[in-house]
């Protein structure tokens, strides 16, 4: 049976299964989901395990989360292996994802959606992209609802986007002294490690490969624009792994 994907385009997780998918040539399908509407299908799937995205469907089986399902793509395909076999590159590789998983996932989430719910012409696209047109309509028309729903579902005010920015900003000085010193996060090879911290800091400096309509510069909110110019010079070290390895 073939892989099937399900997703969100905007989703920064679905993005590190995207290109894991990608990096080891499987041909896959994808099934795009709108959030909100999600829940249902994705439940129905894993028997009420959970909701979140990403998730696989492969011969029967259900993977949800994005840790296992790299565990699972390595262990079915283990051609371009995403886990180092030695140790310690295998130890600090699954250290360095489990982290930017817990931490700059939810970070660079609740940063942007705080700042682009108060857009709803930006947010709208990114969130609908790659599911029936009408769902943008659908989604204008309920959107101080999405907004309400959206913020109290991942908890994002004002103090959160804070609180996210330090964390950001905290990840990204480490991660660019590390990989001012060596190429990769854990060993002597691209792995799952580099793909998570690039697929998470992604949405920041908004790679073409990323199936979603990024918002054009003069619509980005001058507080995010300034940010993201002061942070350019370790945003471009995880940009150029993305477009090394994607
Ligand atoms: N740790 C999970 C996080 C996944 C996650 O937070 N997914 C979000 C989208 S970015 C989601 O599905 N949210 C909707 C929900 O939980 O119902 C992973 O690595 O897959």
């Amino acid at each position: 049976m073939a892989l099937r994907l399900y997703q969100f385009a905007i989703s920064h997780y679905c993005e590190k299964i995207r290109w894991a998918l990608d990096y080891k040539e499987l041909s896959y399908e994808t099934t795009t989901l709108l959030p909100g509407q999600h829940i249902k299908t994705v439940r129905k799937l894993t028997r009420g395990a959970g909701a979140s995205v990403p998730v696989l469907e492969h011969d029967g089986e259900v993977i949800q989360g994005s840790f296992d399902i790299l565990d699972y793509l390595d262990r079915t395909f283990p051609d371009k292996p995403l886990t180092p076999a030695d140790e310690p590159a295998r130890t600090q590789a699954l250290e360095w994802e489990k982290r930017l998983d817990a931490e700059a996932g939810p970070a660079v989430r609740c940063y942007s959606y705080h700042h682009f719910l108060q857009r709803p012409k930006i947010v709208v696209p990114l969130l609908a992209a790659g599911t029936p047109f009408y769902n943008r309509i659908l989604l204008s028309l309920a959107f101080s609802r999405v907004n309400e729903v959206m913020r109290k579902w991942m908890k994002i005010n004002e103090k959160t986007a804070e609180e996210s920015r330090k964390a950001m900003e905290g990840l990204l000085v480490e991660l660019a002294e590390i990989y001012s010193r060596q190429p990769f996060l854990g060993g002597d090879s691209f792995s799952r490690a580099d793909l998570t911290a690039a697929a998470l800091f992604a949405p920041l400096f908004q790679p073409e490969a990323y199936p979603v309509p990024w918002p054009k510069p003069a619509r980005i909110p001058k507080e995010v624009k300034d940010w993201l110019t002061q942070w350019q010079p370790q945003l471009q070290v995880l940009g150029k792994l993305y477009s090394d390895y994607r």
